[in-house]
């Protein structure tokens, strides 16, 4: 049987496991990165690690998310992360240099390679033809000791792309499409390979966009083959030795196909508060905007700046309408003013920020009360703007142009032509900004610089046999991360502080959780489907754990929230009749007999003492994922060198 271009991958890095579907396989990892946002706990626990350099290819510690530097929490960790790969081995790459995704798929992402980063959206690198997932920073941690990442084997699904994109459809609008047809929850547990004749016209950068949004269809990751496209990305990128070619075999079987026709798409565009809420752009017309925001690790390459460059040039915005533009990367920006787009885009009235998240994850920008902003990047999760009730829409940067120029949401395909747009041949090289760690000689006298707002994390306790507690929340379907643990301006700058994050944990969903949980003691929280979707913020298990969770309940958990949460020592465990979610209150004293023998059989049973029922519940642990939680966390673990 022929073999999908994931399972070519996972073969030839198979250090552990098995790849048959359902099964852990250990894979070695030859690339690894952070961002800051999560980089400081996953550099603060592989120090507790004792390795003295890393042991991967190549580890990129990138500075993109906490940029604003308000306060000198930032700019502490910052230091912290940048002493951290000068001693250990990584390239640094400095603020402002760009989003961590769009400078890898730049400068360092290979086909055929195996990548993890401490962020949900590390899939871009699958634009290029890796293996790249999404990650806590404990796996990224251990990952970067030479460790391998568990993952359990996905299935294989393949989408086919034929026919042509028609003018003013894009890589988003087939990202929204695709998300449409699967919903958040569809690509759970699943690789989903993009082939067809239809991907011969998308270049790496959209081929990036579609395999970044795959992160919100809930998938373990998403590729793209590697072919003379990649080769003459990477030649572009002076990089042409990096091309090796990868396909799947003719013969390859996957569990799922869908087709999609390109020529038959029209522009889309995803309603308030999920990115699979998604309608034709045409249905919501004439909706008023206030705010439009051009950018993110989806749509921030040269190629979508340049659209949007020569769409606004000679054109001034809508006076009601504030708009943001942050390119992807220092490269992007250098090459949008030398080629004169630049003053297209300041001449039409557009704010431009810096090379980095920005608005996407909160910091800054945040639209005004109830204000509607259509957004270019791949989440619209309630809150997650900074603006409680800011309605966010996530489309094209076309449609975004079209919305920014007219003030109200507007099909694109209005503009009128098209305009043409050239790419340079050659992308142009700068790798200044990616500072070189020191020779291993030198290491010894780097010192790690630290400052106050670094505070320890909090460690679990090994699972016991006995154990109850109240069930201090029970929240519904589609949870996210940014639920449990908000990001934005107010909240990141906190993230090496957890006893201060956890001011805010939940704070969406209920704001008095913390002050019960902590009143509680220990406790229990009880969650539908996909609870834990979205980012890979370890601090979603990290500040529970904290605040004394020590069991999550759920109709199904997200991928790499549940490997957090085990990683964290907190025990997942799933309803064996999602029925019984109901029969479950907040307030319900809760207790097990068996928990830790559960961890062996898989098979639990939780008594509900308050309403006098039993009810049955469903864990299924591999080995390692055990002997983790039995130690109380993947730390724990590791120091008993099993
Ligand atoms: C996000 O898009 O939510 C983030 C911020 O990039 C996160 C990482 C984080 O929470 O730091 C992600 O996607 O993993
Ligand atoms: Fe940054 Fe947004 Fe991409 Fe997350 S989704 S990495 S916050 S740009």
């Amino acid at each position: 049987m022929g073999l999908t271009i994931a399972q070519k991958i996972i073969k030839a890095h198979m250090a552990e496991g098995s790849m048959e579907p359902g099964q852990e396989v250990g894979l070695r990892i030859d690339q690894t990165l952070t961002q800051d946002a999560t980089g400081t706990m996953a550099y603060l626990e592989f120090e507790t690690m004792g390795i003295p350099r890393v042991r991967t290819e190549l580890s990129v510690a990138y500075i993109d998310h906490n940029t604003l530097q308000s306060g000198f929490m930032n700019a502490d960790d910052h230091r912290f992360i940048q002493s951290m790969a000068k001693k250990y081995g990584l390239r640094f790459s400095r603020p402002g240099n760009g989003i961590c995704h769009q400078v890898h798929l730049e400068r360092f992402g290979k086909p055929g390679k195996t990548l993890i980063g401490s962020d949900s959206h590390t899939p871009t690198g699958g634009g290029i033809g890796m293996l790249a997932m999404g990650a806590g920073g404990l796996d990224v941690a251990v990952a970067m000791g030479g460790g391998a990442y568990y993952i359990t084997m996905p299935k294989m699904y393949k989408v086919n792309l034929t026919g042509h994109l028609r003018p003013f459809v894009t890589a988003k609008d087939i990202s929204l499409e695709i998300l449409r047809i699967l919903s958040v929850k569809g690509g759970v547990g699943a690789v989903i390979e993009w082939g067809g004749p239809g991907i011969k016209d998308l270049s790496v950068p959209e081929r990036a966009t579609i395999t970044n949004m795959g992160t919100e269809l809930g998938a373990t990751t998403s590729i793209f083959p590697s072919d003379e496209v990649t080769r003459a990305f990477l030649e572009a990128e002076g990089r042409g030795e990096d091309y090796v070619p990868l396909e799947s075999d003719p013969d390859a079987v996957y569990d799922k196909i869908i087709d999609i026709n390109l020529s038959e798409l029209n522009a889309k565009i995803a309603c308030p508060h999920s990115p699979d809420a998604v309608v034709d752009v045409a249905e919501v017309a004439g909706t008023k905007v206030d705010q439009v925001c051009i950018g993110s690790c989806t749509n921030s390459s040269l190629y979508d700046m340049l659209k949007v460059a020569a769409l606004l040039k000679g054109k001034t915005i809508s006076p009601d309408v504030s708009l943001s533009i942050s390119p992807g990367s220092r490269q992007v920006l250098t090459m949008l003013a030398d080629s004169g787009a630049l003053s297209d885009i300041l001449a039409s009235g557009a704010r431009v920020l810096e090379c980095a998240c920005g608005p996407c994850i909160g910091m800054g920008f945040s639209p005004n009360s109830g204000g509607v902003s259509l957004r270019t990047f791949n989440r619209n999760f309630e809150g997650r703007s900074g603006t409680r009730d800011g309605k966010v829409y996530l489309v094209s940067p076309e449609t975004a142009v079209a919305a920014a120029l007219t003030g109200v949401i507007t099909d694109p395909e209005e503009l009128g032509e098209m305009p043409h747009v050239t790419m340079p041949a050659s992308f142009k090289v700068d790798d200044s900004a990616v500072l070189l760690p020191a020779s291993p000689e030198e290491a010894e006298r780097v010192e790690i610089l630290r400052g106050p707002n670094i505070k320890e994390f909090p460690s679990g306790e090994p699972v016991a046999d006995r154990f109850a507690a109240d069930l201090t929340l029970k929240v519904g379907d589609n949870i996210t991360t940014d639920h449990i643990m908000p990001a934005g301006s107010k909240i990141l700058p906190y993230r090496s502080n957890i006893p201060h994050m956890a001011q805010f944990c939940f704070e969406v969903c209920d704001p008095s959780f913390p002050e019960r949980a902590k009143a509680a003691g220990r406790s229990i929280i009880v969650g539908g489907e996909n609870y834990g979707q979205g980012s890979s913020r370890e601090h979603a298990a990290l500040v529970p754990l904290y605040l004394g969770v020590r069991v999550v309940i759920a109709k199904s958990f997200a991928r790499i929230h549940a490997a957090n949460l085990i990683n964290a020592g907190i025990v997942p465990l799933t309803f064996l009749d999602p029925a019984d979610y109901d029969r479950l209150e907040q307030g319900d004293r809760l207790s097990f007999t068996g928990l830790r023998t559960g961890l062996e059989t898989g098979a639990f049973v939780l008594t509900d003492e308050t309403k006098g029922i039993l009810i049955p519940l469903a864990g299924a642990f591999t080995e390692r994922q055990r002997k983790i939680l039995e130690a109380g966390g993947l730390l724990q673990y590791v120091a008993k060198g099993e």
